[in-house]
């Protein structure tokens, strides 16, 4: 019977668990869901349970299966943008660009995204044996989508006033290798080139941009990226107080830091849509990442539960903040 009790009070318990949150933004309140950053961790395990996901391998295909179905499920409207990309040393990397639209007939909009390709080498590994095995990507690659997702299951659940498009690149991190001889411009990105030049819409014009990339390692430190501040500082700029202001000041450094260049690059280059990248930065690293950073140890291990919350708690709010 008491065994029965306890039971019954953990349901309920579970049952009563808050699942929005109302916070005040200029003198509104307004109804934020709850960010569950179990949901989110679960999300970025599944994509890392399929191995690598490297563009022409069937575990990226499985992939992107995987992530067109949920997004559906949590009742987006998806395109799958397909296409072939020539990578810095000719390969044909078979690409897919994974859009999920919510509220398609709303002119507010605005757009989230991340990279969910891993990269082919592990080039930056302290031991060059490994330099050829592909990177696992738990946080180079899913983690972005990792939050990206649970954000959409809670759009799913009640919608915001804006319109959000959510876009999971390809082929980010097929770039040339630090020691390549050959040509290397603009290797990098090329989901996210080619999205920028062939938009899922005619006249696509959401309000800004947020990229996540590199979101989910432990104590893990966001600086006011350079590119960021240069095309879209008022975004930088009411992303980060809005962290601080929901007590997240510990990841979201009120700092600058050097320009990095990454997906939001090149939509702020090629469309002109205002996009800013969340994404990890260590100062007191070399590398300017996290030591995992293109290794063969970007594990499970290196995700936090607690990172998650921040940035989905950080996006979710600045969301739903949006009138
Ligand atoms: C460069 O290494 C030039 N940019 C980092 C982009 C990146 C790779 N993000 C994740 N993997
Ligand atoms: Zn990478």
């Amino acid at each position: 019977m008491k065994k029965i009790l306890i039971l019954l009070s953990i349901v309920q318990l579970v049952a009563c668990r808050q699942t929005t949150q109302t916070t005040k933004t200029e003198g509104l309140s307004v109804n934020v869901p709850v960010f569950s950053s179990d949901s989110a961790y679960n999300y970025i395990k599944t994509q890392v349970d399929f191995g690598p996901r490297v563009p022409n391998t069937t575990e990226h295909k499985k992939c992107a299966d995987y992530l067109v179905q949920t997004l559906k499920r949590f009742g987006a409207e998806v395109i799958e943008q397909k296409t072939d990309l020539i990578a810095f040393d000719g390969t044909v990397l078979h690409s897919t660009n994974i859009i999920g639209v919510f509220n398609p007939e709303s002119a507010n909009r605005v757009l989230l995204c991340a990279h969910w390709d891993t990269r082919p080498w592990s080039d930056h590994d302290p031991e060059p044996a490994n330099y050829n095995k592909p990177v696992l990507g738990a946080n180079d690659g899913a983690s972005g989508v990792g939050v990206l997702l649970e954000v959409a299951r809670q759009i799913g659940i009640s919608q915001p006033t804006v319109g959000i498009d959510i876009i999971f690149f390809d082929a980010e991190d097929y770039g040339a290798p630090q020691n390549y001889q050959g040509n290397s411009n603009d290797s990098w990105c090329l989901g996210s080139q080619y999205w920028s030049r062939n938009p899922h819409k005619k006249n696509y014009n959401p309000r800004f941009g947020i990229l996540l990339d590199m979101v989910g390692a432990p104590d893990a430190t966001f600086y006011m990226e350079q590119y960021s501040v240069y095309y879209a500082s008022p975004i930088v700029k009411k992303v980060w107080e809005k962290a601080l202001k929901l007590g997240f000041g510990q990841y979201f450094i009120q700092e600058k830091c050097g320009a990095i260049t990454d997906d939001h690059l090149y939509v702020n280059r090629i469309t002109g849509i205002p996009c800013i990248n969340i994404i990890q930065y260590n100062p007191n690293s070399n590398k300017g990442f996290g030591e995992y950073w293109h290794t063969i140890n970007d594990t499970m291990e290196n995700i936090d539960k607690n990172t998650l919350n921040a940035v989905g708690t950080t996006v979710l709010n600045v969301v739903y903040g949006e009138k």
